[in-house]
């Protein structure tokens, strides 16, 4: 899958392809990277990529023209079908729905903003679909970008090996994640749970699959409504209640 972000600040998104999965993705090709800074796309001699807001008010606009330049060079450089995404704290909120969504896609075109935002002319003629990744205010769409681009990136065959993705069986999608130890089996008078050390391989996936469920009704009951459970699943949450 191809990413590529249209942003003032390149150097934030390619300083976090440098480690971890997202980094063998990459070399694995299984995805590509690369950005795009409107500066590039400025026809003035001061490079001009921002503007004061028409009818007053704060902060600068993002210009039409650079971002839309940006877009179509990116478009003309690449036959798959795109789809051009929007950062934006008025965007649909990302859930895994969302990210299974994109990672099904050829080619995705992310436009990070900073100030105020953007021209909406720029989104009403380029943009395919507006996300935000939460409630919360943030300084730029750099951010949001790198958390949609990873995301969607562990859905796509290949880029987690077998133990990363081994927890994304059936029992555990949807739950919280049961608690996890290692060595020592003390610390500051701390024993680990008794069952995890039995050998028991059927008590400890029971005993866990409890966890998650007790963990899950506790915090994010809004989870719960989501699926469906076995029998032994639905007795166990009968019990809690
Ligand atoms: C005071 C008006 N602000 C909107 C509530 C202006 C504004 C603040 C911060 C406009 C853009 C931004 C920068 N944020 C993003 O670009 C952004 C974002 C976010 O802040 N939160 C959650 N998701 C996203 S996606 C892009």
């Amino acid at each position: 899958m191809r990413f590529d972000i249209v942003t003032l600040f390149p150097e934030l998104i390619h300083q976090y392809f440098q480690y971890g999965v997202v980094k063998r993705a990459v070399e694995n090709q299984l995805i590509s990277v690369d950005t795009w800074n409107p500066r590039d796309y400025t026809a003035d001699k001061h490079q001009t990529v921002d503007d004061k807001p028409y009818g007053g008010g704060p902060g600068m606009v993002l210009k039409y023209q650079p971002l839309k330049e940006a877009v179509l060079a990116i478009k003309k450089q690449s036959s798959a079908k795109s789809r051009v995404v929007y950062l934006s704290p008025k965007g649909q909120v990302v859930d895994n729905q969302k990210v299974k969504e994109l990672s099904e896609l050829d080619h995705l075109i992310l436009i990070s903003a900073r100030y105020e935002g953007v021209d909406q002319r720029f989104i009403d003629h380029c943009v395919d679909e507006e996300l935000s990744v939460g409630d919360y205010i943030l300084s730029g769409g750099e951010l949001p970008a790198l958390v949609v681009i990873d995301s969607v990136s562990r859905m796509i065959p290949g880029v987690l090996g077998c133990d990363e993705s081994a927890n994304d069986d059936s029992f555990s999608a949807g739950l919280l994640e049961f608690p996890h130890y290692t060595r020592p089996e003390i610390v500051d008078s701390m024993a680990v749970p008794k069952i995890l050390l039995s050998g028991n391989h059927q008590a400890i996936a029971q005993w866990r699959m409890c966890q998650s469920l007790k963990l899950t009704h506790q915090r994010r009951p809004d989870l719960l409504k989501l699926r469906e459970f076995s029998k032994e699943q639905t007795q166990y949450l009968e019990d809690i209640e």
